[in-house]
C-alpha cells in the first residue's frame, strides 16, 4: 500500500496519531499538501460517509474519523497557507444555521486564506442575523455558505435573502457543500458556487474581481 493508500484507511478508521504520523510521511516524501487532501483526506471521508450510508459504522465513529480528519490538517494548513503579503479581501465563512459539519468548510478556508484572502470564519450552526452582522462589521467583499445537509438548505436561501436585505449586492455570495450545486445557487440568488475547496479558490477570486 502507498503511504496515501495508508493515510486513508487510518483517518477514515479514526486512528488519529497514525494519520498525523502518515501525512508527515507523505510529506518527506515530497508529496504536495494539496495532493495529500485530494487523493487521501477527501477520499477517506467519502468511505465513511458510504459506510454510514450503508449501516456500517454509526455516528460516533463518523466523529472519531472526523477528529482523525483534524488532526492530520493540522499539519498541512501551515503549508497551505501562503507566506502572506496583507490580504486585499475579507471573506466571511460559515455552515449555516442547524448544520454542525464543518470539515469542507474548514478547507475552504483554509484554501481562501492560502490564496490571501482575510477570512472571519464564523464555524457552525450560524444563524442569518450572524452573517450580516459579519459582512457589515468586516466589511467583507464575499461571504461563503456551507451546508451538508439537505435538510439546512433551506437555512442557506433564508441566509441569502437576510444578507440581500441587509446590504443588498454589496457582498458576492458563494454557496457549497455536499447537497448544493450550480442550479439550486442560481435559483436561489447566490452569486456562486464550487463544488470543493480547489474550485472555491477560483470562483471567489473571479467574483471579487481578482483573477
Ligand atoms: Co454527517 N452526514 N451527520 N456528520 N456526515 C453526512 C453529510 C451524510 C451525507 C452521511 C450519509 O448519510 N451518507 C448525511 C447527510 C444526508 C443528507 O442530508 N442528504 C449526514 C447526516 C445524516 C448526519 C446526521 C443527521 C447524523 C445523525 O445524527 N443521525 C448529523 C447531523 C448533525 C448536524 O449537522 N446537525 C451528522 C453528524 C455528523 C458528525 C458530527 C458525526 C460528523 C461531522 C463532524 C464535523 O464536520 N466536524 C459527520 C460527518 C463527518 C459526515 C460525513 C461522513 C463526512 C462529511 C465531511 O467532512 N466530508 C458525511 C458523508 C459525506 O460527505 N460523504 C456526512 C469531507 C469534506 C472534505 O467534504 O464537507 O462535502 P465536504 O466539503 C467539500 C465540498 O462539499 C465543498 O468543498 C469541500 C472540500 O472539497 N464545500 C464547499 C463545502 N462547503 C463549501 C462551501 C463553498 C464551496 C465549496 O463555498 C462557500
Amino acid at each position: 500500500m502507498t503511504t496515501l493508500e495508508l493515510l486513508s484507511e487510518a483517518v477514515a478508521s479514526g486512528k488519529s496519531k497514525d494519520a498525523k504520523a502518515l501525512v508527515q510521511r507523505a510529506l518527506d516524501e515530497g508529496t504536495a499538501p494539496v495532493e495529500i487532501v485530494d487523493r487521501a483526506l477527501v477520499p477517506a471521508m467519502a468511505s465513511v460517509g458510504e459506510q454510514f450510508k450503508n449501516n456500517l459504522i454509526f455516528v460516533p465513529e463518523m466523529l472519531i474519523a472526523a477528529r482523525a480528519m483534524k488532526e492530520a490538517m493540522s499539519l498541512l494548513e501551515p503549508k497551505l497557507l501562503a507566506a502572506g503579503i496583507t490580504p486585499k479581501y475579507t471573506a466571511v465563512i460559515g455552515t449555516v444555521q442547524g448544520d454542525l459539519h464543518d470539515i469542507g468548510k474548514n478547507l475552504v478556508a483554509i484554501m481562501w486564506k492560502g490564496a490571501n484572502f482575510r477570512v472571519i470564519d464564523l464555524g457552525t450552526n450560524v444563524s442569518p442575523a450572524k452573517f450580516v452582522a459579519a459582512v457589515v462589521e468586516h466589511k467583507a467583499q464575499l461571504v461563503g455558505l456551507s451546508a451538508l445537509l439537505t435538510t439546512t438548505m433551506p437555512a442557506i436561501v433564508e441566509t441569502v435573502k437576510a444578507i440581500r436585505g441587509g446590504v443588498g449586492q454589496a457582498v458576492k455570495i458563494m454557496v457549497g457543500g455536499a447537497p448544493v450545486t450550480q442550479q439550486f445557487a442560481d435559483e436561489i440568488g447566490a452569486d456562486g458556487y464550487a463544488p470543493d475547496a480547489g474550485s472555491a479558490v477560483d470562483r471567489a477570486q473571479a467574483l471579487v474581481g481578482a483573477a
